[in-house]
């Protein structure tokens, strides 16, 4: 096992990191940019060590600097959290030239699935059910009203240089196509110097649902269940859970088993997860796998009891899973809010400041993860996060009244914050039903005026 590990990251990430490097009884050293200097990770950790200045791409992103703090300070294994360096495969090929262990999934696990169309060819050919489309970019027009043809509208024009839902333009009939496949190819090639564009059938307002995996280096490849992460706004996830509402056990045991499928062709091991959208009829497609820690990996380990981040590094040490299938048990529901430094009805515009009153919330089923405390700066630098409110109930409803209570007792004064918007949001009829979508932020503001605040 490990005896040092540099945690490369900040936020609520790094603190979680130092509480499961602590729980092993592993020294953790964390690195931190100058805007980090009084952090909470910082004062938590054994020992830290400043990588630069406060842009991540002068310290975070700064691979020179991260991989000297690891080998000055002795560290052994290195981990990324996730963001930053965390699916960087540079740095995997340095540490394994230097000896240092990534604490992730293999290098060519994570350049395979770094690479869209990679991802996509190897998860057809392992069985996985992908969206109805083109595997090759469309060149001309005819073609694409041949393929859209073939497909079904409404169809999807996807720019292959696009990503996170950029590029993305939907054709409902043939007569659209002509003018649509102009202005889209135009915009991707003003917008990413590539005008390509793949054509996908289009699913309106699918679910967004992934499957945690968790594998050791001899084979073994576990689900840990399933997460609905479709309430987003602009591909930024708001509130997940789990497991899925309104999903029958018997979409939901295809869903785990196609992604344990998937895992096992690339040969996966460490903790990831496999994403796929779920069309109205319940049909389900593969869309990408992402092969770090997720920020929303508390809500499996609420429901699952099994530690993820301390499997994580047992994992890349080489240590086997401890426990089979058979074994995991999943029990009552989690839902997650994540709290971010914007105001939503100032169209999610990002704030800054310092937290003046921090008062999180707590009692039966409640977990904060979170990195502020009162006088905490909060840096402008990095992404919005301050923290993660996690509501375990029984079940969906008492997960729901739990979550209502806690954003309720939630006090962060100095900085304005979107614990307003998931109280509205979570307290929605539709959202109460489970009716939940891609667009169910989208249509949340659409027919409402911002209430006064
Ligand atoms: C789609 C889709 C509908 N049909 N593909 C957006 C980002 C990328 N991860 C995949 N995305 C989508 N692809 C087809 N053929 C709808 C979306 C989508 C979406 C997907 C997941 C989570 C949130 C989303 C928000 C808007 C659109």
């Amino acid at each position: 096992m490990f005896k040092k590990i540099l945690i490369a990251n900040r936020g609520e990430i790094a603190v979680r990191v130092v509480r499961a490097c602590r729980e092993l009884g592993i020294r953790s050293v964390v690195a931190y940019s100058e805007a980090d200097r009084d952090s909470l990770a910082v004062r938590l950790a054994d020992e830290s060590v400043c990588v630069g200045p406060a842009p991540s791409s002068k310290s975070y992103l700064n691979i020179p600097s991260i991989v000297s703090a690891a080998l000055i300070t002795g560290c052994d294994a290195i981990h990324p959290g996730y963001g930053f360096l965390s699916e960087n495969t540079y740095l995997c090929e340095i540490c394994e030239r230097i000896g240092i262990t990534f604490i992730g999934p293999p290098r060519h696990a994570i350049e395979q699935m770094s690479d869209k169309a990679m991802a996509r060819q190897a998860m057809k050919e392992a069985g996985v059910p992908i969206i109805p489309g083109t595997e090759e970019p469309v060149s001309n027009l005819e073609r694409a009203a041949r393929i859209a043809r073939d497909i079904g509208y409404p169809v999807l024009l996807k720019a292959v240089a696009g990503g996170g839902g950029r590029g993305m333009r939907v054709v409902h009939t043939p007569e659209e196509l002509a003018s649509t496949f102009e202005v889209a190819s135009s915009e991707a090639d003003a917008a990413f110097k590539d005008g390509r564009l793949y054509i996908e059938k289009y699913l309106d307002r699918p679910r967004h649902v992934e499957v945690q995996i968790i594998a050791d280096k001899y084979g073994k490849v576990l689900h840990l269940g399933e997460r609905d992460c479709s309430v987003q706004r602009r591909h930024q996830k708001l509130i997940e859970e789990s497991p899925a509402p309104n999903l029958s056990n018997r979409t939901r045991e295809a869903i785990h088993k196609a992604a344990i499928k998937g895992a096992k062709h690339i040969r996966f091991h460490n903790v990831g997860t496999f994403e796929f959208l779920v069309d109205q009829q319940e049909k389900f497609y593969f869309i990408e796998v992402n092969t770090r820690i997720q920020v929303e990996h508390p809500v499996t380990e609420m429901v699952t009891g099994i530690d993820l981040v301390k499997w994580q590094i047992r994992l890349a040490a080489g240590e086997p899973l401890g426990f089979d299938q058979k074994d995991v048990e999943f029990r009552g529901h989690c839902i997650e809010s994540r709290i971010v430094a914007e105001d939503p009805y100032k169209d999610f515009a990002p704030q800054a400041g310092v937290i003046d009153l921090y008062i999180p919330p707590g009692g039966p089923g409640i977990r904060v993860d979170s990195h502020l405390y009162c006088g905490y700066r909060v840096p402008t630098y990095y992404d919005s996060l301050l923290a993660k409110v996690l509501a375990w109930g029984d079940d969906r409803d008492e997960a729901i009244a739990r979550m209502l209570r806690a954003l309720d007792e939630f006090v962060i004064t100095g900085v304005q914050t979107s614990i307003e918007f998931h109280r509205e949001a979570i307290d929605r009829t539709d959202f109460r039903k489970g009716n939940v979508h891609t667009k169910f932020v989208e249509e949340m503001f659409s027919n409402k005026v911002p209430s006064e605040r």
